[in-house]
């Protein structure tokens, strides 16, 4: 299998958050490589990776890392493949990595996540690559659609909670 999405981090200690993307990618049938790489550690090895992901057939980047997070802003700066950044929780509650990824300057955007937020990002890299895959697209809108019954099954706890003034 050629992999579509290739996901990077910046520590194996990002696993633990990383994992959910993994297995997101894996729920849509979608083949994916998995990573390390830091910024800071080994900046030459990650010059080499963004500027051969796209000859490789990668179609989209996940790139999570924690404190100062360079990680998804410099694989950016050399790719014009989409670059998904995921502020990993390591220090200052992630709003240091959050803060890092996000405010990127005019000119190389890296659509970021929430913090620790893996799971979306794997659900965004499905949605861009189900922009030339109506398979894709059909197996995106069923498991939007199935969301829908947590609600359905939320109501129905409320509607067991008891007050005197509450209507419903
Ligand atoms: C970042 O520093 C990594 O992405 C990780 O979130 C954090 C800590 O890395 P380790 O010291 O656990 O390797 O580069």
């Amino acid at each position: 299998m050629t992999p579509q999405v290739s996901i990077i981090m910046g520590s194996v200690s990002d696993l633990p958050v990383m994992e959910k993307a993994a297995a997101t990618l894996n729920d849509f049938c979608i083949p994916f490589e998995m990573t390390a790489l830091s910024a800071h550690r080994t900046p030459n090895e990650v010059e080499q990776f963004a500027k051969t992901a796209k000859d490789r057939g990668i179609r989209v980047i996940i790139a999570a890392a924690g404190m100062a997070a360079h990680l998804p802003g410099v694989i950016a700066s050399m790719t014009t493949l989409p670059v998904i950044g995921v502020p990993v929780n390591s220090s200052l509650d992630g709003v240091d990595a959050l803060l890092a990824i996000v405010q990127m300057p005019p000119g190389i955007p890296v659509a970021t996540v929430g913090i620790n937020g893996a799971m979306n990002a794997a659900i965004l890299a499905a949605q861009i690559l189900s922009v030339g895959d109506q398979e894709l697209q059909s197996r995106l809108a069923a498991y939007k659609e199935a969301l829908k019954t947590k609600i359905v099954e939320a109501n129905k706890e409320l509607a067991s909670v008891k007050y005197r003034f509450k209507t419903n």
